[in-house]
Order: structure tokens, then C-alpha cells, then sequence
């Protein structure tokens, strides 16, 4: 997005209620509009791909373009690391809607495998692609060529079993599945029609539909998302009537027969709603979507995340929305090197792609009073000094350190001069004092030039 200049223009009516421009941790994206969370754990990072609403909506209709991925170490501070991959990394999709790569970037599911990185993405009414890379933010490539399961199906769901075998899941108005080969590139073609096998959408798998619908029995509707917990598999998924809700069914084996369990969540704000379950550090977590964002809406949807629960029968909670998201898991080390993309909450800054040797994204439109806050920043026995790396292609301003709001004490003020550039990098630091313990962190940026102060690349502390 540029959620930001959405924001500008809420602000006049917000400002009445909130001093400051600044959200609660639900929607945990706030610099995009976002939809479709696809979490996945690996060594200590969650890494979140989601799917991207453009600002601006064409044909009242789902205007949806490219991927987006964050990731995080404790479920509270997240790390935007932009675009990752874009309908024009699949050549067979040039005929689009309008004969053109213009749309139809829907709800994306990513997995790891043997140090690749596969991203299934369903260009909607084109088939369901695959893309895979070294590294979870790419550059990522079409390894095929082709769809990967070709015809208007959407909402891949990608899931490795203890035994290696690896399954995909998708569909709407029904459920399918396939198995992949290890190549994770390639379907097992010998079970179903070619390797794809529709479910039976019965009743006591994916329990009535209250409403009546041609193409529907059952309350499932899209987002399939297959998730294993002690030997008992999952299927949630978006059912309906519109708006959607979250529900789902479970099995003993990965391939059904299901069994309906519930409803796990109620409507949201959007009229759709996406699961994405992973396990995190001892605890579960469910992502989902609504318009919580200011300026959004069933095109413009944020992704949220809150705990998941289980019964001791292995049924599933309820779960209620909230807006504080889920406690932090551990805390922020400051004095290793924080992207400045590293946020819990923002008051008005943006991301861009950082274009020198490192790569990566940095914080950009930075104007006279906003800031980033860090939740939970451990500074232990006591931070003696804060290094930046910093540019300005106008006259800088100044970095306040501050803890516990955006107006709580000052521990540190770093001088951010002109750099003839806004990704003329140079690193400044300042002495700090007062910074001990576990704090939120602020960092509050000033200058006499009002807007465009500055940009931010990354930051440290020294103890
Ligand atoms: O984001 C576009 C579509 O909306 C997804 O594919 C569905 O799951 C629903 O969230």
C-alpha cells in the first residue's frame, strides 16, 4: 500500500479519537493492504507470505498483483521484506484477464524442502503455478513453465507428512488434493484423474451449509490449510454462506475421509477470511484476514494472527479475534543488527526496496514526528551507545530514543545529517543512557523540514 496516505486522510476523523497515528498489533501488516496468510516455521523465523490488495481497486473486484513476505522471531515485532515474487514470474500466465499479466495474484502457500524454497500461487482462472528459490525471499523462478494444476482452481495449500510425502490442497467450490513427487515440482499422476482427486464434499466431512447454494451442500467454500498435531490432521478452511467464516473438519489420514468439527471463527470484517496454522515456539497460531486497516475493506484486507487452542479431545477453540495479537515469545536482542523494517506498530512511516549491495527493504518517508515502535527490546544490564545507518537527500533531522511510548523518556538522540541521498548510506551513532531492562522501544524522528526527513536502512545498540 501505501497504507500511510490512507492513514493521512483518516487522520483528520481519527485523530478525535487517538493522539497519535498508531495501531494496535492487529493487523500485524500495516504498510500494505494484505490477505491470504501462509505461515511457515523454520529454525526459530516465522516466515509469513501473504497475498497483496493493491491500493487501487479495479473492476469492484479483487485487484490482486504480486506476494509479499514478513517474518519474525517472537510473534509481536515483524520484518518486511516487500515483494517476493509477482504474476510476472509465470510466462504461461501473459493471458490474463484483458490477454495481459494485469491480475489474479490470489492466496499463496509456501514450503521449505532439502534448502529450496517452493511458493504455489493460484492465478486466478489460469491454474495453481509453482516457483522456487535458494532463499525464502527469493529471487524466486518458474522451474515448470506451465501451471502446476492447470484450469480455474485457486488456494494451493502445501503440506510435508512425517513419512516424506508431500501433499497439495486447493480448490473452490470443492476440495482437491494431490500428491507431489519429492521434486515438489511435480504431481503423482498415478492416483485420481491424472494425480488430482476431488473430495466427496459430503455432510459429516464439512458439516450443512445453512444457506442454499447450487454449487455448495456443505459449508466449505476455499482456503483449504492442512495442519498435523499428534497423529490427528486438520483440514481448516473458509466456509460459508458470505461472509465467510473459519472452520474445520478433521482425519487420521491426510487424505480424509473428514470430519466436520466446527466453527473456529466468526466472520470477520472482510467478507472472506483465510486460515494459515502453524506451531511457534511451544504455542499455535492462527492467521486470518480482515478490513481492519483504515481504508479497507473486502479488495483491501490485513492480515492478523491470534493464539489458537486446543481441547484435551484435540477439538478446536473458538477463536476471538483480538486486538492486542498474541503475547510476545521471547524478547528483541538490540544488540544485534535490526533491519529498520522491524516493527510491532508504526506512526506513519513506509518500506521500499533498498537498491545497494545488501539488498533488502529500508524505512522511508519519514517525516516530522513519526516513529517505529519495537515491543519488548531487552537491554539487559544497560545500552552505552546506538549506531544507524542512515541517508538523506535533505537536511536530516534527528532520531529521539525513547522507552515506553512515543513520549516516554529519552535515553538517546542520534543526528541524522544531509547524505546528497536517499540511499547514500552512512552509519552515525550517539551515547545512550538510561536504557536497561525489557522496554518498547521508540524511535522517534525530528526536524525542523516537516517531511521527508530521512531514510533508515538498519540500527544496533552497543552494550
Ligand atoms: O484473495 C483472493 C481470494 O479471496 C482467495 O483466494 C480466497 O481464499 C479469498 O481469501
Amino acid at each position: 500500500m501505501e497504507a500511510k496516505k490512507v492513514l493521512v486522510a483518516a487522520s483528520a476523523v481519527w485523530s478525535v479519537v487517538f493522539a497519535v497515528n498508531c495501531y494496535a498489533d492487529n493487523p500485524i501488516i500495516q504498510n500494505f493492504y494484505s490477505a491470504d496468510p501462509a505461515p511457515f516455521v523454520k529454525d526459530g523465523v516465522c516466515y509469513l507470505y501473504t497475498s497483496h490488495d493493491e491500493d487501487v481497486t479495479e473492476r469492484n473486484f479483487f485487484t490482486m498483483k504480486n506476494w509479499l513476505l514478513y517474518t519474525s522471531t517472537d510473534m509481536a515485532n515483524w520484518t518486511d521484506h516487500g515483494i517476493v515474487a509477482t504474476l510476472y514470474d509465470f510466462e504461461w500466465a501473459k493471458n490474463g484477464w484483458g490477454g495481459g499479466y494485469e491480475n489474479g495474484g490470489w492466496a499463496p502457500q509456501a514450503i521449505e524442502r532439502n534448502g529450496k524454497w517452493y511458493l504455489y500461487c493460484p492465478l486466478q482462472g489460469r491454474g495453481i503455478g509453482v516457483l522456487v528459490a535458494d532463499n525464502p525471499a527469493g529471487p524466486f523462478h518458474d522451474p515448470i513453465g506451465k501451471p502446476l494444476v492447470a484450469g480455474d482452481h485457486i488456494d494451493p495449500s502445501v503440506f510435508i507428512d512425517d513419512d516424506g510425502q508431500a501433499y497439495l490442497y486447493w480448490g473452490n467450490p470443492k476440495c482437491w488434493y494431490a500428491k507431489l513427487n519429492e521434486d515438489m515440482i511435480s504431481i503423482d499422476t498415478t492416483i485420481g484423474d491424472k494425480g488430482l482427486v476431488v473430495l466427496d464434499m459430503s455432510i459429516e466431512e464439512f458439516g450443512k451449509r445453512t444457506v442454499e447454494d447450487e454449487k455448495r451442500a456443505t459449508t466449505y467454500e476455499e482456503g483449504p490449510w492442512l495442519y498435523k498435531r499428534n497423529n490427528l490432521y486438520y483440514l481448516f478452511f473458509a466456509g460459508g454462506p458470505i461472509s465467510e467464516h473459519l472452520g474445520y473438519s478433521t482425519s487420521k489420514s491426510p487424505v480424509g475421509p473428514w470430519k466436520y468439527g466446527n466453527v473456529i471463527m466468526k466472520p470477520q470484517s472482510a467478507f472472506t477470511i483465510h486460515p494459515g496454522v502453524v506451531d511457534f515456539k511451544g504455542k499455535t497460531y492462527l492467521f486470518y484476514h480482515n478490513a481492519g486497516l483504515p481504508g479497507g475493506g473486502g479488495f483491501k484486507r490485513s492480515v492478523c494472527v491470534d493464539e489458537l487452542v486446543f481441547n484435551a479431545d484435540g477439538s478446536v477453540k473458538e477463536v476471538v479475534p483480538t486486538k492486542e495479537g498474541p503475547k510476545q515469545v521471547g524478547f528483541l536482542n538490540p544488540y544485534e543488527t535490526v533491519q529498520a523494517e522491524t516493527m510491532f506498530n508504526n506512526g506513519g512511516v513506509e518500506t521500499e526496496i533498498c537498491y545497494d549491495e545488501n539488498g533488502g527493504m529500508n524505512v522511508c518517508d519519514i517525516d516530522n514526528g513519526d516513529f517505529i515502535q519495537l515491543k519488548g527490546v531487552d537491554f539487559g544490564a544497560g545500552a552505552s551507545s546506538f549506531e544507524a545507518r542512515v541517508a538523506s537527500y535533505k537536511s536530516g533531522g534527528k532520531i529521539e530514543l525513547r522507552l515506553g511510548s512515543k513520549d516516554g523518556k529519552l535515553v538517546g538522540t542520534c543526528v541524522v545529517p544531509h547524505t546528497q541521498g536517499w540511499q547514500k548510506w552512512k552509519t552515525v551513532s550517539c551515547t545512550v543512557e538510561g536504557a536497561t531492562g525489557v522496554n518498547d522501544l521508540f524511535l522517534v524522528f525530528v526536524g525542523d523540514n516537516g517531511i521527508d526527513l530521512m531514510t533508515l536502512n538498519w540500527w544496533k545498540f552497543k552494550k
